[in-house]
């Protein structure tokens, strides 16, 4: 979508801190961390603006990027993290690309997301 800021990630015209990218999927340091590490994983495509768009045509990349996010959470020496998805305005979400956020290396606590405005 050619008005979607992480879509211009995925294909470079914005510049990011990469930190792993293969065909489908992109992972990135977060703009603004609320957490030591904050990575944002993304699928390259738009293939769902949010959560709520995931279908079983799309699961299958969704299941890949929950690999990835375990392949991260190891190199990152990351024992606890949390992974945030948050879907629709009002659950906090901001970018309507979907993407899942990787929180870690310090205590979350028990608040529902760990995300703060
Ligand atoms: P959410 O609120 O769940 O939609 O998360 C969107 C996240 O995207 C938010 O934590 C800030 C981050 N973000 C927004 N714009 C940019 C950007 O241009 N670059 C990077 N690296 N992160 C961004």
């Amino acid at each position: 979508m050619s008005d979607c800021i992480f879509c211009k990630i995925a294909t470079g015209k914005i510049p990011s801190q990469k930190v792993y990218e293969d065909a489908e999927i992109l992972a990135f340091r977060d703009l603004i961390p609320q957490a030591p590490t904050h990575i944002l994983v993304i699928p390259k495509a738009h293939i769902a603006s949010s959560a709520a768009e995931i279908t079983a045509e799309t699961a299958p990349i969704v299941g890949r990027i929950f690999a990835v996010i375990a392949q991260l959470a190891r190199e990152q020496k990351l024992e606890s993290y949390r992974i945030v998805n948050n879907c629709g305005e009002d659950a906090g979400q901001t970018v309507r690309h979907l993407h899942f956020h990787l929180l870690g290396g310090i205590s979350l606590g028990a608040m529902l997301t760990g995300i703060q405005e």
